[in-house]
């Protein structure tokens, strides 16, 4: 059931009488707002309960009270290749690190959120759990490593952590105090609520679909209109758009066909029935493979590849087959005996694809914008898709697509219209720069605006060209740097572009500009964090160490945000 969000003014700690007993703490560590929507549900039932609990994000975490800590819980996601979320760098690395204290008298429970199709799959929480184990502490719950489909694992977790807290609160409630009252406490955002939702998405029309790249680009990247009208739906510039795409076709036939299946067959699973081609067309993984389905499938077959990738010392031969093969591809090459039910059952739940999203809803109302890179390339001569992509090129203006708001509350504008703002987007990491730059041309603040873009040819990549140069033109747009990577010999990127404009970019960064990043997590973003740190030590000064905790210091106070994937 849906609950009121908890208020920033209303302590989770009710007044009471001494003598002391620390309540529990909740350390969350978030990139897109999971693991925060989580550790904040997870806060709101101590609350009702009247269970004290403190609730902080981890860059407010004072990691000097750890020793104190009596009973903490970790809700945390891992990014990509098995980084933590850019809230959290520094909580990790001080728990990592040879300052972290001998913990013998805390207990401790750690969620994980994360993505199985990357190897190191909640990697990050694996380490806290271990770290805290090695430092003394007592785990009162075994990690709980949730998938895409968060609540499957996350619900029955918090189960257990509540009930060790109740059973825990119940023995000490006598001699609960509260906590020191923590001016940290998180801010929590309230949002309207619409009916619709990532469980009862809304059926969006295709106002308009075009591609915007030229016909000789090495990227086929798509523009999307879809009309929100009569949903209720509101979102800020920053928030995703959650898409639940249906598979292709044709790829759930040759799937059923690989295996000699019956489309047809009703499959049951906890409850829900379905065929089985619906079971993939609609609930099903198939593009994007797993290391759960790779297990299952090295039970069936004893190909010393795949047996090497599913063992203890199959890391990089995982990583490859993970990353390119899709289901179908490896049940083709490593044939097996599958039922239905086994095939159902092995393959992960299909988990909605999240867009960036490219508009203001004050500069189009009822509508929502999308830059979508189509994906598609060659697998042994076969052609392969994305399952999101591919499903939204395929649709037509006045079809529907089931969409949803995915709130992005770590990347926001300021709220303050007079500060500047550095934006970061090469490729579709664009996107939410577009929404930045509308939202910002209503508000009508004194704050300036800088994009740097790329891509990898002027001619046929330059997105949004037209928008941008009329944004220049009337004084919304103040500063436009690109960096077309393969119009010269040399590779040029938007880091490159950052550091030629080094001094204007710290001496905006030192007059307050917020600076945000959106795009490829894996290169880009890391380039572009180590040029920003770059520019502190040749602008300000700093040693590699200063220029470190500036930016660590600027993305706590939010003034330095990501959305990378
Ligand atoms: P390339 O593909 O020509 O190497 C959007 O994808 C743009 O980002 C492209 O121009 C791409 O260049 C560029 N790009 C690739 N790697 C990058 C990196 N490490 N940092 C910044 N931009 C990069």
């Amino acid at each position: 059931p849906a609950q009121a969000p908890v208020s920033p003014e209303l302590s989770l700690v009710p007044a009471a009488a001494a003598p002391a007993q620390r309540p529990a703490t909740i350390v969350f560590g978030s990139q897109t707002g999971n693991a925060q929507r989580v550790a904040e549900a997870f806060a709101q039932r101590c609350e009702a309960a009247g269970i004290p609990v403190r609730l902080l994000r981890a860059d407010r975490y004072p990691t000097r009270e750890l020793k104190e800590e009596r009973l903490l819980y970790v809700i945390i996601s891992t990014q990509g290749e098995g980084d933590p979320p850019d809230d959290s760098i520094a909580f990790f690395e001080f728990l990592s690190g040879a300052r972290a204290p001998k913990l013998p008298e805390l207990k401790f429970g750690v969620l994980g959120l994360g993505d199985s199709s990357y190897p190191l799959f909640c990697g990050i929480a694996e380490k806290i759990d271990q770290r805290l184990l090695a430092l003394g502490a007592e785990r009162i719950l075994d990690a709980g490593l949730a998938d895409l489909d968060i609540d499957t694992v996350a619900a029955p977790w918090q189960d257990k952590a509540f009930g060790f807290l109740e059973t825990d609160h119940q023995a000490h409630a006598a001699a609960t105090v509260p906590a020191a009252q923590s001016s940290n406490v998180t801010v929590l955002e309230t949002q309207t609520r619409s009916t619709f939702t990532r469980d009862n998405p809304f059926q969006a029309t295709v106002l308009q679909s075009q591609s915007i790249t030229g016909r000789d680009s090495t990227r086929n990247i798509y523009h999307y209109e879809l009309s929100l009208e009569g949903s209720g739906l509101k979102y800020q510039p920053g928030d995703a758009l959650g898409v639940w795409p249906t598979q292709n076709a044709k790829l759930v036939e040759a799937v059923i066909q690989t295996l000699k299946l019956d489309p047809q067959e009703t499959v049951t699973i906890q409850d829900k029935s379905h065929t089985l081609q619906a079971w993939l067309s609609h609930y099903r993984e198939l593009t994007q493979l797993t290391k759960p389905f790779l297990v299952e499938l090295a039970k069936r077959n004893n190909d010393a590849v795949l047996q090497t990738a599913v063992g203890p010392d199959g890391l990089s031969t995982l990583q490859e087959l993970l990353k390119t093969h899709q289901v179908l591809d490896v049940l083709e090459r490593f044939p097996a005996t599958w039922s239905a039910a086994e095939l159902v059952q092995a393959l992960r739940p299909l988990a909605p694809r999240m867009y960036s999203i490219a508009s203001s809803q004050s500069e189009v109302d009822e509508e929502v914008h999308l830059t979508v890179a189509n994906v598609h390339y060659q697998f042994n001569e076969q052609d392969r898709w994305g399952v999101a992509s591919d499903y939204l090129a395929r649709l037509n203006e006045g079809d529907t697509v089931p969409v949803f708001i995915d709130p992005n509350t770590r990347f926001r504008l300021p709220e303050d219209s007079n500060r500047d703002v550095i934006m970061i987007g090469p490729g579709t990491g664009v996107a939410p720069f577009r929404a930045f730059v509308q939202e910002r041309s209503v508000q009508g603040g004194e704050g300036r605006n800088w994009l740097f873009f790329g891509n990898p040819h002027f001619h046929s990549d330059f997105l949004y060209q037209t928008e941008w140069q009329r944004a220049l033109q009337d004084g919304q747009l103040q500063h436009l740097d690109l960096a077309f990577s393969r119009d010269q010999e040399n590779k040029v990127y938007v880091q490159h572009r950052l550091l030629e404009k080094a001094a204007d970019v710290y001496a905006w960064i030192q007059g307050g500009a917020h600076i945000y990043v959106c795009g490829d997590a894996n290169q880009m973003a890391k380039d572009v964090h180590q040029t920003l740190q770059e520019i502190a030590r040749q602008e300000g000064g700093l040693d590699a160490d200063q220029a470190r905790r500036w930016l660590e210091e600027l993305s706590a106070q939010g003034r330095y945000a990501r959305d990378v994937y």
